[in-house]
């Protein structure tokens, strides 16, 4: 088995999984205090969701410019994290093809693993030319390609507004935000808690009037249409306060592009691994110190709570204070507790209402990767299957290549849905967090 620099031999003090800003602050702020840090993370480049960037054109994000002072293990998949006596093991696969396998060692160990996507189905979501928020904006940013010439941008969220922004600065056309809340008068009492998210949004908001780009609330994209295969066109209606289509409101849109995102959702595969303590919503439970309840492990980011890039850079701070045994700055613990709050505001005023899952009808499919349509869960809720993994077992619903990343939640929807009573999606506990091949198992096993 080969091994890179960082390998068995090697006991860093910090191991970080992910070099978004909650790792990689956590990263170099550790690395500051003379710790030995390695920090791994999928991508090419470091940065994360927030300051992906192209090859070459490096955000200005001051650690980003500090990287060079810990091991920074790039295209590194953590297939696995494993607790000892007195360190952690990552077990990690190394490269796009045929990856090498790598073990990295460390006395503690952060998640700074963030978030993706969140996705509600709907007639025709899985047509091409249908992208997820994310992933538009991940083109766009990450390889300067824009995914098409016309565009809708829907679900909900502030996250919208830049990646409408972005879509239009590349030259697409961008017909409409179709935002399903409605958010009320009650944002601008959130402005004191992040005065720098603020002005941020008023800027994406004066960029799509000077645009003439319509920002459209209380509205969603209920289907999207084929033309040939290919998007062509989507139905955008009006919803009432709990988001059942206003009947008679529908209007098609010809579009080839649709971005749609409904939040986000935490990655926890490797913390569901270690068997850590949850909170009631489903994030990774910390202490004041970004400490989770196993001696050693530290979580820091999206991954604790969705909250926003500068959120997330101080919880990573924070965690390095803790790692190095340091207290933390009074003015660093008094911006977290601002940023909470901003972060706890903005869920409040863009919820999932649950009448979202009225969109779909019985060929609408859940499952993407299994093509599993919401009839064949509901026929399977019908015959006795009452939590989602029997649903799995009897439809192969979240069997597939995401193994219910995408479909797990949605799919606990139809069956609270046929059932009349609240189901959820059960917490990741998988052995093998990311998609590898046998080969790499056996190399990492070994
Ligand atoms: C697709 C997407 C786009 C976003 N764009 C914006 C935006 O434009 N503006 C905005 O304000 N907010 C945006 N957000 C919200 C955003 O996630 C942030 O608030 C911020 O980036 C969170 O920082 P983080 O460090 O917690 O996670 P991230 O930035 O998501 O970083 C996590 C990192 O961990 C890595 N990782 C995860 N699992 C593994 C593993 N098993 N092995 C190795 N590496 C792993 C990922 O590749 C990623 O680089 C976006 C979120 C998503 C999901």
């Amino acid at each position: 088995m080969s091994h890179e620099m960082g390998g068995r031999d090697v006991l860093h003090d910090l191991v970080v999984v992910g070099a978004g800003p909650a790792g990689l602050a956590a990263a170099v702020t550790a690395a500051g205090f003379g710790l030995r840090v390695a920090v791994l993370d999928t991508n090419a480049r470091a940065g994360g969701q927030y300051h992906r960037h192209r090859a070459g054109r490096p955000p200005a994000w001051a650690p980003l410019a500090r990287l060079h002072t810990v091991e920074h293990l790039a295209e590194h998949r953590v297939w696995a994290v494993e607790r000892g006596d007195d360190h952690f093991t990552a077990h990690a696969v190394a490269g796009e093809r045929d990856g090498v396998a790598v073990t990295v060692r460390g006395r503690r160990l952060l998640l700074a693993t963030g978030a993706y996507d969140r996705q509600l189905p709907f007639p025709g979501w899985d047509l091409p030319g249908v992208f997820t928020a994310g992933g538009a904006q991940a083109l766009l940013k990450g390889n300067g390609v824009a995914p098409g010439r016309r565009a809708v941008v829907a679900g909900t969220g502030p996250f919208l507004l830049p990646v409408a922004v972005g879509l239009a600065d590349a030259g697409v056309r961008v017909l409409a935000v179709v935002e399903a809340s409605r958010p009320t008068p009650r944002a601008a009492a959130l402005a004191p808690h992040s005065p720098a998210r603020v002005v941020e949004a008023a800027g994406y908001a004066a960029a799509l009037a000077r645009r003439r780009i319509p920002y459209r609330t209380g509205r969603a994209v209920i289907a999207a249409h084929g033309d040939g295969g290919a998007l062509g066109s989507v139905t955008v209606a009006r919803l009432d306060a709990d988001w059942r289509v206003r009947p008679g409101t529908e209007r098609e849109l010809a579009c080839d592009t649709l971005a749609v995102g409904y939040g986000f959702t935490p990655q926890l595969e490797l913390a569901g691994q270690l068997g850590c303590a949850s909170t009631p919503d489903g994030f990774v439970a910390v202490d004041t110190r970004q400490a989770t309840d196993l001696p050693g492990l530290y979580a820091a980011g999206e991954s604790t709570g969705i909250g926003g890039a500068q959120l997330s850079q101080v919880e990573g701070e924070l965690a390095a204070y803790a790692v190095a045994g340091r207290t933390p700055p009074k003015a660093l613990l008094r911006r977290r507790a601002r940023l909470t709050r901003f972060a706890a505001g903005l869920r409040a005023l863009y919820p999932i209402r649950s009448g979202w899952s009225s969109w779909s009808d019985e060929d609408t499919p859940i499952c993407r990767c299994e093509e599993v349509p919401r009839g064949r869960i509901a026929d399977a809720a019908r015959h006795g299957a009452d939590d989602v993994r029997s649903i799995k077992l009897l439809t192969r619903a979240g069997m597939g290549w995401c193994q219910g990343r995408m479909c797990a939640e949605a799919t606990a929807c139809v069956l609270s849905d046929v059932l009349g009573r609240p189901i959820a999606a059960p917490a990741p506990t998988r052995a093998i967090a990311v998609p590898i091949r046998l080969g790499d198992l056996a190399q990492g096993a070994s």
